[in-house]
């Protein structure tokens, strides 16, 4: 790992990591990050103060000045070279992320691996920032719309892809013209940094100022400022919806805009016309993916009664399968929860089903001994619910799965819609009648609706967020970019009357 760090340009330290960017140097707190692989500390990195952020937001507002007018293709050329930065450092930076987060090193790669997808679409879009050409009613005027930058886009992530969606943001907004103020999770600050280091080298060969890609190492109250802060036209926020209610209503308050992506409570819907040999590995997959910690982990399957016992079955044979242990080996299916609180999260959400007589078709368990050391490690378990208990409304960032029984179709997608969240949803059929009900108006509710593939692992080209609680926001591909970027509509007068719109007169 120390070789990982060296390369990444990481180094150990108790004084915190000194990273030679100009764009951050935190004068604040120390914040340790340890690894919940085995609990160890990986480095220690000084958080901005408010000084340290006015620094930062203080160069993105003179950078904006010159980034705006570099033509949207040659940015787009700069996000290529990153691209191939990325390509560069794909396993360190991946192998860093499974450290530091805790996730499958597949998982890490993968990460890594949309960066440079995300990479790829942005230098396409840097050609395609399209605006619309409509026909004027009135004699010789000419009306179209362009897109200009919008600003400073402040990014806050989250822990559990530490990295992929700060690309997804920055990658389009660079394009856009915009200049980027991230705020990583202090969970994973280490990814973040990593990531610093490696778009700097291609930021200092193209002579692009730093501040293009300022860095905000720190707690709540680095979010806070952002979402208050009008220097900052809009907030891309993903994380839980508590964040997120407080994210956009701060920047709500001041009429900024806010790209918000928060939490899913995400269902498979499994028909008594589902093919099941596909079936099983996609909910396995999705529910104990990322150890049940991305937003679009499967939480919830709806199952026809007919193939309910029969699913079941099948499903806790598979989970006698999940070898549970060290992320980094490959070996292993499930690495261990962020920290403690999670196993926390975890424990009480097990308890609150017990309580409301839920019964465990997979007993949950934290797992403890040599290997799981640093006590982050739990068992992905499966639990028999009902649909409204509130444990089930909620988002536990864990791998518990919640299996509930439908008669009807209808049924199963009232279900399926019933919970406040709407990123993700999946339903695994072979009726053609009954995929195209779930993907119709009155079908899923979600931003995500999948057939005979599970609720996780959605690709970087397609727009990504979800409806309701989890924030309306969407990011990465399809036509996402104009959430950054500000639309004018333009008339130009070539004539040499002044004809007035709805045939107005005005005549002096
Ligand atoms: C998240 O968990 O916040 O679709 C993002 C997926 C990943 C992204 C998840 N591509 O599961």
């Amino acid at each position: 790992m120390q070789d990982i760090l060296n390369k990444l340009r990481i180094a150990e330290s108790n004084h915190g990591i000194s990273t030679g960017l100009a764009t951050w140097a935190g004068q604040g707190e120390e914040i340790a990050s340890y690894s919940p692989v085995d609990g160890k500390l990986i480095g220690k990195v000084q958080s901005a103060n408010r000084q340290d952020y006015d620094t930062v937001v203080g160069q993105a507002q003179e950078a904006f000045k010159t980034w705006r007018l570099v033509p949207a293709p040659k940015r787009g050329d700069i996000v290529r070279q990153m691209g191939e930065q990325f390509r560069k450092y794909k396993t360190e930076l991946g192998t860093l992320v499974s450290y530091e987060m805790g996730k499958s090193l597949q998982e890490g790669l993968g990460e890594v691996q949309e960066i440079i997808d995300i990479c790829d679409f942005a230098v396409g879009l840097s050609r395609q920032l399209y605006g619309l050409t409509m026909h004027s009613e009135r004699p010789s005027h000419r009306m179209y719309e362009q897109w200009h930058p919008i600003g400073i886009v402040g990014i806050i992530s989250a822990f559990n892809f530490p990295v992929a969606v700060w690309s997804w943001n920055t990658m389009l907004a660079w394009v856009c013209g915009d200049v980027c103020v991230w705020k990583p999770s202090e969970k994973t600050p280490l990814t973040a940094i990593a990531c610093q280091h490696i778009i700097q080298e291609v930021l200092k060969s193209n002579d692009v100022p730093e501040g293009v890609s300022g860095l905000i190492v720190g707690g709540r109250e680095v979010g806070e400022w952002l979402s208050h802060d009008e220097r900052i036209p809009l907030v891309s926020a993903t994380g839980s919806t508590r964040m997120g209610k407080a994210v956009g209503q701060a920047v709500g308050g001041r009429l900024g805009r806010s790209l918000l992506e928060l939490g899913g409570n995400n269902a498979i819907i499994v028909s008594q016309h589902a093919d099941l040999p596909l079936a099983i590995p996609a909910i396995v997959f999705g529910a104990v993916g990322t150890a049940g910690q991305r937003c679009t982990t499967t939480r919830r399957l709806i199952i026809h009664e007919s193939i309910y016992e029969d699913v079941k079955n099948q499903l806790v044979k598979a989970y006698g399968q999940l070898r549970i242990g060290n992320p980094l080996d490959a070996h292993n299916h499930v690495g261990p929860l962020i920290d403690e609180a999670a196993v926390q999260s975890y424990q009480s959400a097990v308890a609150q089903v017990g309580a409301l007589g839920g019964t465990f078709a997979v007993e949950p368990r934290v797992l403890s001994g040599d290997d799981f050391g640093s006590g982050c490690y739990v068992k992905p378990c499966i639990a028999e619910v009902e649909n409204h208990w509130p444990v089930v409304q909620h988002e536990t960032f864990a791998p518990i799965l919640y299996l509930i029984k439908y008669k009807t179709l209808d049924e199963a997608i009232a279900l399926q819609n019933g919970v406040p969240q709407g990123l993700s949803s999946a339903i695994f059929t072979l009726h053609l009648r009954e995929a195209e009900q779930f993907l119709s108006q009155a079908g899923s509710d979600c931003g995500i609706a999948n057939v005979n593939i599970g609720t996780s692992g959605a690709e970087i080209g397609g727009a990504f967020g979800g409806e309701k609680e989890t924030g309306g926001g969407r990011e990465s591909g399809s036509d996402a970019w104009k959430a950054y970027m500000r639309r004018q509509t333009n008339t130009i007068n070539y004539g040499t009357t002044l004809p007035l719109a709805q045939g107005i007169k005005f005549e002096l």
